[in-house]
């Protein structure tokens, strides 16, 4: 049964968010493509863990024969004075290697071989061509978060770009490391961050908890061909997101594949895909006439995901209706690399929210929300789609 509803937040989950109201952001004119803007603070403060449920201890993650995917229980992690810090983000959202219970070595990116570019030609022609414009970019919804920048809604201008219409999927990143020996981060660095549920008992307590996040786990050998660590593969996930990499890996996919990453504007003006001001890709209701139009958390977070859109994890990229501009999954499914910094820190812009992402916790799948994380960090809910250029004179 689909249950479709739009529920709003209610004092729990305020309580969740310490420091999301009240916090001034300054905005301006954006002007050469981008909008910029200010916040009047550090926006990643610690965050208190979110209240663990309990009585969930009938289930490992296995799937039930409802469908129901059931995670093991969260309390033992809650409630410990020194799980209440560390963390970059205070939300289900994702966690970055500072982090990681681990020592990682901050390692240089090697620039991608020469003479194995792709043809830049081929890659553009699956772009959608958009003509930009002046468009409202933000939001002042009361189920925004003032604090991460969502707001004030501004007149925002962007000129004519090319965007894909789907995240780089797996086959397409498999495509890039093929032909040119690429090495990601999470793979130098020897872990990317797992959400716990999808790990075995065993997997799960050799993999460190992420302060404030628990439900993250440091896992050796998550990489983008071993989603979950040893023993997971891609084999029925070709066409799914590829996940596992970074900022800078999306960077070297970009320099190959003659693209770049969407501005943040420009991942906004084509998320909103001609609508204006909406909460959603396709409009203010979550789930008109009950049918699902993304892939977040459904159920209860972190402890029971019902996957009743059809998916606990990734689903292919392009699944679900496209909004007007053609995108698949622009919010939901995984969360997406902006060319941008989100604030005067080496974070870099993510836009989107995840197949983790729950109203009960960080409601970030709306249309305006946004996210960061540092360029090196990786985790299984973070991907990206390519952008380029125009081709369409202004208007
Ligand atoms: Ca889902
Ligand atoms: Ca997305
Ligand atoms: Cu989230």
């Amino acid at each position: 049964m689909i249950v479709a509803r739009n529920r709003r937040r209610g004092p729990r989950h305020r309580r969740l968010l310490p420091g999301h109201h009240g916090r001034r952001v300054r905005g301006r004119r954006a002007s050469h493509g981008r909008a910029e803007f200010r916040i009047s603070h550090a926006v990643h403060g610690p965050a208190s863990p979110p209240p663990l449920a309990s009585g969930h201890r009938d289930g490992d993650g296995s799937v039930s024969g409802t469908g129901q995917v059931r995670f093991r229980a969260y309390d033992d992690l809650a409630g410990d004075p020194t799980h209440t810090d560390g963390a970059s983000m205070p939300s289900c959202c994702t966690p970055g290697h500072g982090d990681a219970h681990a020592t990682t070595v901050a390692l240089a990116l090697a620039p991608a071989p020469r003479g194995h570019v792709a043809d830049p030609e081929r890659a553009a022609r699956r772009l959608i061509d958009l003509p930009g414009g002046r468009f409202l970019m933000g939001t002042d919804d009361p189920e925004g978060f003032p604090a991460d920048g969502e707001g004030p809604v501004r007149e925002a201008e962007v000129g004519p770009f090319r965007i894909a219409p789907t995240t780089v999927t797996n086959a397409q990143f498999a495509a890039f490391v093929e032909a040119t020996g690429h090495v990601t981060e999470a793979e130098h660095f020897g872990f990317s961050f797992v959400f716990g549920g999808f790990l075995s008992d065993e997997v799960a307590a050799a993999s460190p908890s992420v302060a404030a996040v628990p439900w993250w786990r440091a896992v050796t050998g998550a990489t983008w061909r071993h989603p979950e660590g040893a023993g997971s593969s891609l084999a029925t996930r070709q066409d799914h997101p590829v996940v596992h990499v970074s900022w800078n890996d999306a960077q070297a996919y970009c320099a190959w594949s003659g693209t770049r990453l969407p501005t943040e504007a420009e991942w906004e003006y084509a998320a909103r895909g001609g609508l204006e001001q909406r909460r959603y890709p396709w409009g203010d209701d979550l789930a008109p006439d009950g049918r699902h139009m993304c892939n977040i958390w459904r159920g209860d977070f972190p402890t029971l995901n019902t996957a009743e859109d059809g998916w606990a994890g990734t689903a292919p990229a392009k699944s679900f209706r496209p909004n007007g501009f053609g995108l698949y999954n622009a919010v939901g499914n995984v969360w997406e690399w902006c060319a941008d910094r989100f604030a005067r820190d080496t974070g870099r812009v993510m836009r989107g929210g995840s197949y983790l992402c729950h109203d009960s916790y960080c409601n970030r799948y709306r249309v305006a929300a946004r996210s960061s994380n540092t360029p090196d960090s990786s985790t299984g809910n973070i991907g990206f789609r390519v952008a380029a250029d125009g081709t369409t004179p202004g208007p």
